[in-house]
């Protein structure tokens, strides 16, 4: 048996099995609880022939797959095939431990490199990898033994509607993107219905203006000797000039259809009439639908012939539903076979009844498709997916204690981490959204250098033109300077964020963002955390405090996106002594992996770690002169310490996060003077805490009477009548459970609507989160007693 026959065998199978799947999920396994369980026949059927070419015959291991998400199943379906994937997993596809309904390299087993689900991402992410994929390898320090791979994106035509599509390209031109291919499943449909006209022209023109191979897989094998035959050229004609939907509407009607349609519009023209009546109703039916997307050799043929490194997308014509009853049905997005229509795609698969699960049963000889698998390229290596032992930690870099922002702290932190000869200062990659200098990355930039895959010098510089920025670019430079689009930004983060895992070499990303515009792309930083990307993330300034910028500018419910981000730990230090301490642990902390650490046990994140985001701001505030101990630096990771213990006569605690420091401070002392006692409760992570509380809440439900989180044993040094107030430069809500913990009346103050400009008085003394309106909510609390 020889490849190409090979491959279309397991062409078969993949299609069999994808469609098995969804259907045993949907008809055959239990439904307890009566809810759609749902997944994709006719977008699976659609990319079955252009994956099997793939995975089969020209991926090898080193490559990098984005599958498109609704094609799922079939890569399922392949993993089961290599052997890689388990029959039980199959059979609970979209059940509870089963195969994941979109492929997902944190939740299914069976090795997916780039997890997909929200469309676009999976695509742009496989340009993002790729510059990773070339900054990693212009460093001396990385292993270029390991051979280069293809980064590849398996894109839904409609995907091509999502703007971050067009930003990465935008920005991967910038950077001379090189190893990416996309493959477009062109079967003109979406979810709602069939797409406009003349599509490919814009596609094929926006490819190529970013300068993109383009390579049209229009006509199959079959197609193409048709096409040689007398009258060939006119229905050649009569295909190209066909419309999306009436094409499509055919394919579902099938072969009669086809040849009224036919002969009605070409049918009298002598040679071509002749060429439909050679053939029978299935044949045509099967002519008609051998596009070039359907065609292993035509694919096999394209890909194999597509030699350079230079970007390439391939526009594969398929219709949605191939080879099914659903094919080209405008409603098929979720529609599904019926058991009839299963069955009969079973007989026509030659699988016998009760042998739907064998990997390769209908197959004309088993044996020879069992050797061929054995030495499919892709299938060679032991394991394809990486490992980096961690890179050292150097401790906290404190930066001083005159009066700082956070903002300004954190350029000098990463300044002096800049100056040493480190592991950890090789490692870090910088990225900004057009914000760098304006972030403070400019110190470690001058220091670093840009990364750009060839030298380029800083034309102010030569020209001796002053200026702080010293830009030069350079393949071993450290920071990757991006446009303005934040998308990008999170992409970029996810892709060098899992680069010791796709390459084998450790990076330490760290992004800086405007707080605000976190929300900009937000999509994608929940995929980047999805897929377990380890990054650092530096949103500055943040909230009122940044006063003159105004509302536009001004951010307000990011310390609950923080808060509710699963794989994302937030913090918002107030002084440069929390912030040096919290970054150095979260050096380390981006890059553990599962080893248990019981010292740091009560957030059971600790043990896998994750990625981490910090709120900083330009406002200064004064320092705290003291001493960084072990119990200090304990409580600034768990998420708070008494800057102002509690006695017990303690009456009122105020607890802020972030820079309102100085407003707690000074409320604590106009409401407490030396005559009562008026604690100050330092909040660096609400998220940590809340975290903590949860997973104390859930161990003693649990039996384990005994747990305490860290903020239940910190509230538990106040009486209960103490009153409780809560302030922070962001929505209250942050902070305001605090008063639940152990029941504490509790007043919320922070910020709950747009703000405007004004000077950072006129905004505190607005919202009422100054010294002064901290201090009326402390006296209110404290029962009127002055
Ligand atoms: C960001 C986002 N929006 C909406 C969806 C829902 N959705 C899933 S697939 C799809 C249509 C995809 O059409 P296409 O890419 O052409 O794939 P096909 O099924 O035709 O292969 C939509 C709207 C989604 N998954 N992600
Ligand atoms: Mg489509």
């Amino acid at each position: 048996m020889d490849r190409i026959a090979s491959i279309e065998a397991l062409t078969r199978k993949a299609l069999w099995l994808s469609n098995w799947m969804i259907h045993h999920a949907n008809h055959i396994r239990p439904n307890v609880d009566g809810v759609k369980v749902g997944g994709h026949q006719a977008s699976s059927a659609s990319m079955a022939a252009i994956m099997a070419a793939l995975y089969f015959g020209v991926l090898k291991p080193e490559d990098r797959v984005a599958v498109k998400p609704h094609a799922g199943p079939v890569f399922h379906a392949i993993q089961y095939i290599f052997g890689k994937q388990s029959l039980e997993k199959l059979q609970n596809f979209r059940a509870f431990g089963g195969a994941q309904s979109y492929p997902s390299r944190t939740k299914d087993t069976d090795d997916v490199d780039i997890s997909t689900g929200s469309v676009g991402l999976g695509v742009a992410f496989t340009a993002f990898a790729s510059l990773i994929q070339d900054y990693v390898r212009a460093k001396p320090w990385a292993d270029t033994s390991r051979p280069e791979g293809r980064m590849v994106a398996l894109v839904g035509d409609a995907e091509l509607d999502e703007g971050n599509v067009y930003e990465c390209l935008l920005e991967g031109w910038k950077h001379g993107l090189r190893n990416t291919w996309w493959i477009i499943d062109y079967n003109r449909q979406s979810l709602d219905g069939v797409v406009r006209e003349g599509l490919y022209d814009r596609i094929e023109a926006i490819f190529r203006a970013f300068d993109w191979n383009v390579v049209t897989i229009k006509y199959g094998a079959l197609q193409r000797a048709a096409f040689a035959e007398p009258g060939g050229e006119k229905l050649k004609a009569w295909i190209d000039a066909a419309p999306n939907a009436i094409y499509s509407a055919l394919m579902f009607r099938g072969g009669a259809a086809w040849r009224e349609r036919l002969s009605d519009e070409i049918g009298d023209q002598g040679a071509v009439s002749a060429l439909l009546a050679r053939r029978s109703d299935a044949e045509l039916a099967e002519l008609m639908a051998n596009l070039g997307g359907h065609c292993v050799p035509s694919l096999l043929e394209q890909f194999e012939a597509a030699g350079s490194d230079k970007p390439t997308v391939f526009i594969a014509y398929t219709v949605k539903g191939w080879a099914t009853p659903l094919a080209g049905h405008k409603d098929n997005h979720a529609g599904q076979m019926t058991g009839a229509q299963i069955d009969q795609l079973r007989q026509a698969m030659n699988v016998r009844e009760g042998h739907e699960w064998e990997r390769l049963e209908g197959l004309a000889d088993p044996a020879a498709i069992e050797r061929f698998l054995a030495g499919v390229p892709f299938n060679t290596a032991e394991t394809r997916r990486h490992t980096a032992p961690p890179v050292a930690t150097i401790g906290p870099q404190f930066v001083g204690t005159g009066a700082t922002s956070t903002q300004t702290a954190f350029g000098k932190i990463l300044d002096s981490i800049a100056k040493t000869d480190s592991d950890l200062a090789r490692r870090i990659v910088t990225t900004s959204p057009d914000v760098t200098v304006s972030t403070n990355l400019g110190t470690w930039v001058n220091r670093r250098n840009l990364y750009a895959n060839r030298e380029m010098v800083d034309v102010f510089q030569k020209e001796a033109i002053p200026s702080a920025q010293k830009w030069r670019f350079t393949p071993e430079g450290q920071h990757l300077e991006l446009g303005i689009a934040e998308m990008n930004l999170f992409l970029a983060l996810g892709a060098a964020g899992l680069s010791h895992s796709l390459f084998g070499e450790r990076l330490l990303p760290i992004g800086t963002l405007y707080d605000p515009f976190i929300s900009r792309g937000l999509d994608a930083l929940n995929y980047a955390c999805y897929q377990d990307a380890r990054f650092l993330l530096v949103a500055t300034p943040s909230g009122v405090s940044l006063a003159g910028e105004g509302g536009a500018h001004q951010s307000i419910a990011s310390p609950l996106i923080g808060m509710a981000q699963d794989g994302l730990a937030s913090f918002e230090p107030a002084f440069a002594d929390e912030l040096a301490v919290i970054m150095d642990w979260a050096f380390d902390y981006m890059q553990r992996s599962g080893d248990a650490r019981p010292d740091l046990a009560d957030w059971p994140r600790d043990v896998t770690g994750g990625s981490v985001y910090l709120r900083l701001s330009t406002r200064s505030i004064e320092q705290v002169p003291r001493e960084v101990d072990k119990a200090l630096t304990d409580g600034i990771i768990r998420g708070a310490y008494w800057l102002k213990p509690p006695t017990p006569e303690c009456e009122a605690v105020i607890a802020y996060q972030g820079v309102l420091a100085s407003e707690a401070i000074a409320a604590a002392g106009a409401l407490g003077g030396d005559r009562r006692n008026v604690a100050v409760l330092a909040v660096t992570s609400a998220d940590r805490l809340n975290a903590g509380w949860h997973a104390a809440q859930r161990a003693r439900l649990h039996g384990d009477h005994a747990a305490r989180s860290h903020i239940e044993m910190l509230l538990a040094d106040i009486p209960y009548r103490a009153g409780l107030i809560t302030a922070i430069d962001a929505h209250p809500a942050t902070l305001g459970w605090l008063g639940s913990v152990l029941g504490h009346r509790t007043i919320t103050l922070g910020v709950e609507h747009f703000g405007q400009t004004g000077t950072v008085n006129d905004l505190y003394a607005h919202f009422g989160i100054d010294a002064a309106a901290i201090e009326h909510a402390g006296r209110s609390l404290m029962g009127g007693r002055q």
